[in-house]
């Protein structure tokens, strides 16, 4: 069985203390595996060749993944006259193409079982590479021949088999991990150096093809280097991988799943009105508040109000999202056209501006309708400040509206 990265791992374990059962495990490990993605870093791409993402036409003869526990990818005793090779693997791991029934001259050439000498056609893998330079890349291989009759590749891009990227060939080097650049030509059977090449016209994202061209071939790593003065040595360098960067993160509407619409209550609601009764915007949380600070705003309701402006009335569940705070338990209105459809307090708390949602269930707006939210700004004694105990600001972030 392959070796799964560690995240995979630890998916699997979380999924097994589920009700549910092997086969999840068995369908969200694949959706894993199949993530890799190269990038091509400064002219240089490099891939693991056991990382590929897709093998078709395998049906007679198919690369299999070994690793260094001895586990291959396939139950099953196949011809294969050599042992595993994943000691000096990069990534102690390579794929070999089995069942191998032709290891020498003297066993039969059989043309679509044990040799394919037209690219594209038997075991092919793919690998997705994003580009970001079109140009010809050279190809090399990183191979393990122990034969006359187990060291030729085929490469291609896109699914064309460009002349100059098939038959990659190593005759030097046996019994050992050898990096090639060498294209079987009818001149040369064992090739020249930097004689392989791929050319991607466009930059973006293609992908990278290998299939078989004899049995018992085995691959460990794949480079495609721009630059033709390069040449790797031992294990070459790491894989150049397509880092997903982090998306952001919501900080607000933390638990609000859906929504059709979102009422902010800066930027949705009138609260300027121009009275010394109003709300501030509080920058720092990005919701309104009262300033406590004067004592005239204390132990009172402050009022903003938002018009629906939309041509057809429309029913909507409808929430109102708070922020708690340690100094009081402020409470809330919510007006309709004038009238009460909802009272709330926000509970206590031990975390300062957690938000708070409260339901008030399911509102038909039209247009022109006013929806007002009114706070005050209390204190519940428990946070001394100064002479006196702080208050909590009444702070409201919005009214959410949801599909029914
Ligand atoms: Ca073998
Ligand atoms: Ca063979
Ligand atoms: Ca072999
Ligand atoms: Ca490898």
């Amino acid at each position: 069985m392959k070796l799964l990265p560690l995240s995979l791992i630890s998916l699997s374990l979380l999924l097994a203390g589920c009700a549910n059962t092997e086969k999840q495990v068995e369908i969200e490990i694949e959706k894993v595996v199949q993530n890799k993605n190269y990038k091509e870093q400064n002219g240089l791409v490099v891939i693991e060749a056991e990382n590929f993402s897709s093998q078709v036409l395998s049906d007679t003869r198919r690369w299999l993944v070994f690793d260094q526990t001895g586990n291959i990818s396939d139950d099953g005793l196949f011809a294969d006259p050599d042992t595993p090779h994943a000691e000096g693997a990069s990534g102690n791991s390579y794929i070999e193409i089995l069942p191998d029934n032709r290891t020498n001259h003297d066993e039969e050439l059989i043309t679509g079982e044990n040799f394919m000498p037209t690219a594209g056609k038997m075991a092919v893998l793919t690998y997705p590479v994003f580009f970001t330079q079109p140009g010809r890349y050279y190809i090399w291989g990183r191979a393990f021949s122990t034969g006359p009759e187990d060291n030729g590749f085929h490469f291609g891009l896109d699914g064309e088999w460009q002349e100059s990227s098939q038959r990659l060939q190593l005759c030097k080097g046996k019994h050992e991990w050898t990096w090639s650049s060498q294209q079987r030509r009818p001149a040369n059977h064992c090739g020249t150096p930097k004689t392989l090449w791929i050319d991607v016209e466009t930059a973006g994202q293609h992908t990278l093809m290998m299939s078989m061209r004899e049995d018992g071939a085995e691959l460990d790593k794949i480079i495609l280097s721009k630059d033709e003065g390069f040449t790797p040595e031992g294990l070459g360098p790491d894989e150049t991988l397509y880092q997903l960067p982090k998306l952001v993160e919501k900080k607000t509407y933390k638990n609000i799943n859906n929504y059709a619409y979102i009422l902010n209550s800066k930027d949705d609601f009138e609260y300027e009105n121009g009275t010394s009764d109003v709300y501030y915007f509080d920058k720092w949380r990005g919701v309104l508040g009262i300033n406590a600070g004067k004592p005239e705003l204390r132990n009172k309701f402050i009022s903003a109000s938002y018009t629906h402006k939309k041509p057809k009335p429309q029913s909507f569940n409808m929430k109102l999202v708070t922020l708690t705070e340690l100094d009081g338990e402020s409470e809330y209105k919510v007006l309709l056209n004038g009238k009460v459809i909802g009272e709330f307090k926000n509970p206590e708390t031990n975390v300062d501006y957690a938000e708070a949602e409260f339901d008030l269930g399911l509102v038909e707006l039209k247009n022109g309708d006013k929806l007002t939210i009114q706070s005050n700004a209390v204190t519940n004694g428990k946070i001394p400040e100064g002479d006196i105990t702080a208050f909590a600001r009444g702070r409201w972030r919005g009214v959410v509206l949801q599909h029914p």
